[in-house]
């Protein structure tokens, strides 16, 4: 594949006015009509051809303006339609038949078949695989879609827009009429057609217009959809309520398939769903499936203005509604949930994926400049990153001034294509703030470090705090410039109250965000009566690493007293990760690990601490994992070490807090009914956490073979049968309640994911075997991606001292997987080759042999570009 630049864009030479299309579906031979209405943009030569894109489709017949064109002027191939000799500036007509395989397509973009279902996935480049297009997000156009097809097998016909009527169509099919009225990019275009159950409900917008819901479900799965409806309903009215937009078409639905590449997709008001983002109900789904599903169905919704009315000028512009959307759904996740406990859920998230990413060969800006495959840039960076981008604007410019911008952003661009400059200028023009060295966010990649040091001065009665920025070269970008970075902060006194100062000198200090702007840059508070406690990034304002050296004493002050409970958290963390890399150093020289006193005791107040929410407290107990010691470490590791370190660790917390978790487990096991609401799920997340503590203390499979044998939902059911595998793998409980989980939910398979996963990430080089094993599984299906995902994904991204086995076997297989998914999905096998973008950060025996699996890889003649363009990149 060639690469593609941003300095290359330009306007399209024809301007597309409207586009009829029409399916005859059938399994292995549809036939699409497309009739495309254009006229050639002023300005351009009038010689200059009309280049349609393609990829993989034959041509059945083209028109002109209704009548059969002269093939001396045009050239198709399967990836282009060129027509030359057309009209200089009068509109004109184009009739395109295309035939294509829905159930021979495996790759899962365009029109293909998902379990007897017809569905499309379009973006980014799919609709190019239904026929030839200028299928590019600037080329905006209203669309009308017919579709007939077999009666029986589909009484379900589904597009985008509003329905404009269907009736029968021979003696066995039937057609619909689709309209959308609202102009959109091919991206958008959706077409659903089977046999499926539908739940079914309204809501009325602020202005007073109805809105019938639907969401469809394979038949019987009904019941399963109503937490996905009453999340979506949560969230047309918390858009309404805190971003003031309203819904603009007569009908929204949600479809629910099971083969899809990636969550869910925005399509203009016919979204598609992964299955695995709408089915729940306490008996299969866990307290996390329902969070994801409110923030998927939520995320999607929210496109309908961030990304549909206000689309993207070009795929690099892809941050503009995909991190302003993360942004949104993240905002509406903390407004349903604990906002604190929220924060620190994304920031794990963040560390553990983006900031690998962007410390890595795959590292690039949130807005990059070039691409070799566009599905490769669907990543953490980009969404994750790109949302605390839009976080960190909204703390520069305060909340009055970013709603300001936000509505300007909508008034000025609905119905445009826009770019991450028209976005940041709106916030400019709404503040009067200059944010031109801000915008550095968008181009320089790597994640900031800032080196903090602080001194107190008694007699003067100052705190100078100086601080420096340093970006690491990433992948094009051997140096930086300085950054404006917004650091939130407090000053806590001994007492735990907050300190204010009364003059600060060397940088702006809004209110509690002190601007770094400078590489290095010294702030002077004056006027401060005895030595604070610094809390600096609260809320985690800045997605930077700090690296300040605060006494344990500070830390510990901060993780009792801080009013910011994310701040807390970020200090327990702080003590930990001291006490588990020295672990893991330890284990590695093979010398007894002794856990720090003092970080356990402040860890074991805030366990007990009853004025906190469990959820809260659930975090806290929730250590760093190993790949966040791994990284904090740096290099030259080895996950054995690392992990016989952790282990350590929480033996030795488990044994001192033995009374603690045994009190925890006891108070929160009583459960009452079911809810799964954020209060529900952290009494249950505090009640695991602390069995798992206990079966740690008592080394024994008792505690959680009970619990498997009690719980009446699929949070503790899971949660038991992991604590029994991963701790006592060889236990005659474990092995009776895998068989036990695997019968009884063997028709589901969704929760047998679970049981794939859960068996995948069993810490130690035995996993291997296992992992070989279960992929003979009858419940095993190669084809569908959320099964691959939940056995391969999970032990290649989840399972660091089986995947890393030293002697190397467990990449040889992982790369041997990769090169048989990649015929058939190659999205799917780029996706999962990223869990090696880390490998040189371990020791040299187990980086040499990764670096051999990767070649081996990158030797194969038939690799798909977007294998390719990973494996190339990962091994530069
Ligand atoms: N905007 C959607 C992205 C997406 C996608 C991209 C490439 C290939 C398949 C895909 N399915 C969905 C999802 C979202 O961010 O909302
Ligand atoms: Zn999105």
């Amino acid at each position: 594949g060639r690469i593609v630049h941003l300095a290359d864009y330009r306007p399209t030479d024809f301007v597309l006015e409207r586009v009829d299309l029409t399916f005859e579906l059938d399994p292995t031979e549809t036939k699409v009509e497309a009739r495309l209405i254009f006229h050639r943009r002023e300005g351009v030569d009038a010689t200059a051809p009309l280049v349609l894109d393609g990829d993989d489709l034959t041509m059945t017949s083209l028109l002109f303006d209704q009548i059969e064109m002269d093939p001396a002027r045009y050239t198709a191939t399967p990836e282009s339609l060129t027509i030359r000799d057309l009209p200089e500036s009068t509109p004109f007509e184009i009739t395109v038949v295309t035939m294509i395989n829905p159930e021979a397509n495996t790759q899962l973009m365009g029109l293909y078949r998902s379990n007897g279902i017809y569905c499309t996935q379009c973006e980014a480049e799919g609709f190019r695989r239904i026929t030839y297009f200028p299928d590019r997000p600037d080329v905006l156009a209203v669309y009308t879609i017919n579709i007939i097809a077999d009666k029986a097998a589909n009484p379900l016909l589904l597009s985008n827009g509003n329905f404009l009527g269907g009736a029968g169509f021979g003696p066995d099919k039937h057609f619909a009429a689709w309209f959308d009225p609202h102009p959109k990019p091919s991206y958008l275009f959706a077409l659903v057609a089977g046999d499926l159950g539908v739940v079914e409900d309204t809501f009325t917008t602020m202005s007073g217009r109805e809105v019938a819901l639907k969401i469809y479900v394979e038949h019987g799965k009904e019941p399963r959809a109503a937490y996905a409806m009453d999340a979506l309903k949560r969230s047309m009215k918390w858009d309404e309520e805190v971003f003031g937009r309203e819904y603009d078409l007569d009908i929204f639905m949600i479809v629910a398939v099971s083969d899809f590449n990636m969550g869910a997709m925005e399509n203009k008001g016919l979204n598609i769903f992964n299955d695995k983002y709408v089915l729940a109900d306490p008996e299969t789904a866990t307290d996390q499936d329902y969070a994801n599903i409110e923030a998927i169905i939520a995320h999607e919704y929210f496109h309908n203005w961030t990304g549909n009315r206000i689309t993207c000028r070009d795929w690099f512009q892809l941050c503009l509604k995909e991190g302003l959307t993360v942004y949104r759904d993240h905002e509406f996740s903390a407004d349903m949930r604990s906002r604190s406990v929220k924060r620190i859920a994304e920031v794990r998230h963040l560390r553990s994926e983006q900031f690998p990413e962007d410390a890595g060969p795959l590292a690039h800006p949130v807005r990059p400049t070039k691409y070799r495959e566009i599905n490769n840039f669907y990543t953490t960076t980009v969404y994750e990153k790109g949302s605390e981008v839009t976080r960190m604007i909204a703390t520069i410019l305060g909340r009055d001034d970013f709603k300001k911008g936000m509505d300007l952003y909508f008034e000025r661009h609905d119905g445009d294509a826009a770019t991450v400059e028209d976005f940041v200028k709106c916030f400019e023009d709404a503040s009067g703030k200059d944010l031109t060295q801000f915008s550095l966010w968008y181009h320089q990649a790597g994640t900031p470090q800032i080196t903090v040091s602080s001194t107190y001065d008694a007699s003067a009665k100052t705190l100078t705090l100086s601080l420096e920025q340093m970006i690491p070269a990433t992948p094009g970008q051997s140096t930086k410039e300085p950054m404006h970075i917004p650091l939130r902060f407090a000053l806590i006194s001994e007492n735990g109250s907050e300190a204010s100062a009364s003059a600060i000198a060397g940088g702006d200090v809004t209110s509690d965000v002190l601007h770094l702007t400078q590489r290095a840059q010294t702030f002077t508070f004056s006027g401060i009566g005895s030595r604070p406690v610094v809390s600096l990034n609260r809320g985690f304002s800045a997605p930077v690493t700090l690296h300040f050296a605060q006494s344990a004493e500070d830390l510990g002050h901060i993780a009792r007293h801080d009013s910011d409970l994310f701040a807390r958290w970020q200090a327990i963390t702080d003590l930990a990760l001291p006490v588990l890399t020295d672990a893991a150093k330890t284990a590695r020289d093979g010398g007894a690990v002794a856990a720090n006193s003092a970080f356990v005791d402040v860890l074991l107040a805030v366990a007990a601490d009853e004025a906190l929410e469990p959820a809260f407290r659930a975090q806290a107990l929730t250590l760093p994992s190993e790949a966040d010691i791994a990284r904090e470490l740096g290099g030259n590791n080895d996950p054995d070490a690392i992990h016989a370190g952790r282990q350590a660790v929480l033996s030795a917390i488990a044994t001192a807090g033995a009374d603690v978790f045994r009190k925890l487990h006891a108070a929160h096991s009583a459960s009452g009914p079911f809810s799964p609401d954020a209060a529900g799920a952290g009494k249950r997340a505090l009640k695991n956490i602390a069995l798992s503590f206990l079966s740690i203390a008592e080394n024994a499979p008792a505690l959680a073979a009970d619990a498997f044998a009690r719980a009446d939902n699929m949070t503790d059911l899971s949660q038991a049968l992991t604590i029994l595998a991963h701790r006592f793998p060889d236990a005659a409980e474990t092995k009776e309640a895998l068989a036990a989980f695997e019968a009884r939910f063997a028709s589901n398979a969704l929760v047998l994911d679970k049981w794939f996963t859960i068996q995948a990430t069993i810490p130690g080089a035995a996993s291997l075997e296992r992992v070989k094993a279960l992929m003979t599984s009858p419940h095993f299906q190669p084809t569908n991606p959320n099964r691959v995902r939940s056995l391969v994904g999970t032990f290649a991204f989840g399972n660091a001292t089986g995947f890393n086995r030293a002697d190397g076997a467990a990449y040889q297989f992982f790369a041997e997987k990769i090169l048989a998914i990649d015929p058939r999905n190659p999205q799917l096998a780029a996706r999962l080759l990223t869990a090696m973008r880390s490998w040189r950060l371990l020791e040299s025996g187990r980086a040499d042999k990764a670096r051999a699996a990767l070649a081996t890889i990158e030797a194969s003649a038939s690799l798909s570009t977007d294998v390719r363009d990973i494996v190339e990149r990962i091994l530069k």
